[in-house]
């Protein structure tokens, strides 16, 4: 009886709490992003991925938040892109490979150009440096100095180090997604 009381419960919290969100992952070609929604999504982690060709898009249930995954390729040609899916979401998440040193510059321009675009102005950013399993990986602060994290003025930064592959920091990187979600409240009631 206790058990099918709090079922009702849950159903009832579901019904009153629900919040759908929309985010999207944009980022240097072979940083992570799609592996990374798949871990998100569904756990799995797979070496041979293929580059996205365009952008793929996900719906994922955590809890009573829907998240609205926007995978955007990250090839040159597909850059173009990443400002008009970037417009109205809760939150950007930028991944970048923070083993492959060579390519830091390109990101971090990437990165500064994206942002000045005044139609993303004070949209929240969660810059993920990915791949951390791997040697030589920078550290967040690192990833703060080279990316000039501390230069990004009137909207909201976090950083993280974490690896898609071995799911590493996956769970803080969820709970920040999720806040972003609530603050700014689609919920039905
Ligand atoms: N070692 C390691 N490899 C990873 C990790 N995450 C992704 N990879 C590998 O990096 C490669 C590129 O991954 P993708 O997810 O396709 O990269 P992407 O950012 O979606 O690339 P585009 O779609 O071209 O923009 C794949 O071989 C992945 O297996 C990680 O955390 N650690
Ligand atoms: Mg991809």
């Amino acid at each position: 009886m206790a058990s099918f009381i709090e079922a009702l419960l849950n159903w009832l919290r579901s019904l009153f709490f629900k919040t759908e969100m929309e985010l999207t992952l944009v980022g240097l070609q072979n940083s992570g992003k799609t592996t990374l929604v798949n871990v998100i999504a569904s756990g799995q982690y797979s070496e041979d991925m293929i580059p996205t060709v365009g952008f793929n898009m996900r719906k994922v249930t955590k809890g009573n938040v829907t998240m609205k995954l926007w995978d955007i390729g990250g090839q040159p040609r597909f850059r173009s892109m990443w400002e008009r899916y970037c417009r109205g979401v809760n939150a950007i998440v930028f991944v970048l490979d923070a083993a492959d040193r060579d390519k830091l510059d390109a990101a971090r321009t990437e990165l500064r150009n994206l942002l000045d675009k005044p139609q993303l102005a004070n949209i929240p950013v969660l810059v993920l440096g990915n791949k951390n399993d791997l040697p030589g990986a920078l550290t967040v602060e690192e990833i703060i100095e080279t990316m000039d994290l501390k230069q990004i003025a009137s909207r909201e930064v976090s950083c993280y180090s974490i690896s898609a592959k071995n799911q590493v920091n996956i769970d803080i990187t969820l709970q920040w997604l999720t806040k972003k979600g609530a603050s700014k409240s689609n919920s039905r009631f």
